[in-house]
């Protein structure tokens, strides 16, 4: 039993709207791949990186002052990318496609993990770290299997090549921000996991789904930077939450 009279690990209020939701939202961040052994950015990596700020390295300053070093970074984080798998987590978010009316997978993460679990409709607010592009012509790469490079790469037209994800300062991608931000101000729903709540706007999406009258959760081993704005916070892994909030509204709905 829980402090809610029942025995679930959730409250009563989640527990309902996990089998009545007609549409859930879903915002992760860099947290969801932790226990796939992605750093996250403000835990840091190891190494040369531990001597680097990587919020610092995720910007266009950074990359003209000193490109090969930015390029280092993202060949390194691409390594580690493609020698991981998904975890429980992103499982359990492929798997909650298929269990509500409406469901919207918005991410941060520029890591392809969710697409590799099996979610089919991913909406990345970030870029993605196997495509490039070319500052000069704006043509794009998409990453082969070729060893990582450490050195800047140019394009046939003699520009350097910047992966293509979304830096401090840069605008977010039009269509899938304002995708996600409708998708907030209508679910029912709305997760919120694995997320600093630092970086705006999408550390706005749990705010506005608030705002249009969602129920707004946080899953998160320590609490977010907006935590308290929001309707309820559970403390733990998503690896270990994620698939027991899906193992729960699959029951609840399919045992009505
Ligand atoms: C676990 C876990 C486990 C651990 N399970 N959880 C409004 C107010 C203030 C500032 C701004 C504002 N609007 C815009 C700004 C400026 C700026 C901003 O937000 N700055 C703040 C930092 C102050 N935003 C921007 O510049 C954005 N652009 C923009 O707004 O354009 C318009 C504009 C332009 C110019 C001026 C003004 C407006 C762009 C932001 C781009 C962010 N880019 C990066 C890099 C992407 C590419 C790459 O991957 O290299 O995106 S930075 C980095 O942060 C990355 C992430 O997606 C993003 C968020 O990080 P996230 O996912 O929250 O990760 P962490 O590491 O911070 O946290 C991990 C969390 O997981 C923690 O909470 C852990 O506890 C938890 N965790 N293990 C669950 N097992
Ligand atoms: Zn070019």
């Amino acid at each position: 039993m829980n402090n809610h009279g029942h025995a679930s690990m959730f409250s009563a209020t989640l527990e309902d709207k996990l089998g009545s939701a007609r549409h859930v939202a879903v915002l992760t961040g860099a947290g969801v791949s932790a226990e796939s052994g992605v750093p996250t950015f403000r835990t840091g990596g190891e190494g040369l990186w531990a001597r680097y700020n990587p919020t610092e390295l995720a910007t266009f300053e950074a990359f003209s002052r000193d490109p090969d070093l930015v390029w280092r970074w993202y060949s390194w984080r691409r390594g580690i990318i493609r020698g991981v798998k998904p975890n429980p987590g992103h499982y359990a978010l492929a798997e909650a496609e298929t269990l509500f009316p409406r469901f919207s997978l918005i991410t941060q993460n520029v890591d392809n993990l969710h697409r590799r679990a099996g979610s089919t409709d991913v909406h990345e607010l970030h870029g993605n770290i196997e495509r490039s592009r070319c500052l000069d012509c704006g043509l794009f790469f998409v990453e082969d299997e070729a060893p990582p490079s450490e050195h800047v790469l140019h394009c046939t037209c003699g520009g350097m090549i910047r992966p293509d994800v979304v830096w401090f300062g840069e605008i977010l991608p039009e269509t899938e921000l304002l995708f996600a931000q409708t998708e907030a101000q209508r679910c029912d729903l709305f997760l919120t996991v694995g997320t600093s709540g630092l970086v705006y706007p999408a550390a706005a999406l749990p705010l506005i789904a608030k705002q249009s009258g969602a129920y707004v959760v946080e899953i998160n081993p320590e609490p977010s930077a907006i935590a308290r704005e929001l309707d309820e916070c559970i403390s733990g892994a998503s690896g270990a939450i994620l698939p027991l909030l899906i193992d729960t509204a699959r029951r609840l709905r399919t045992s009505a």
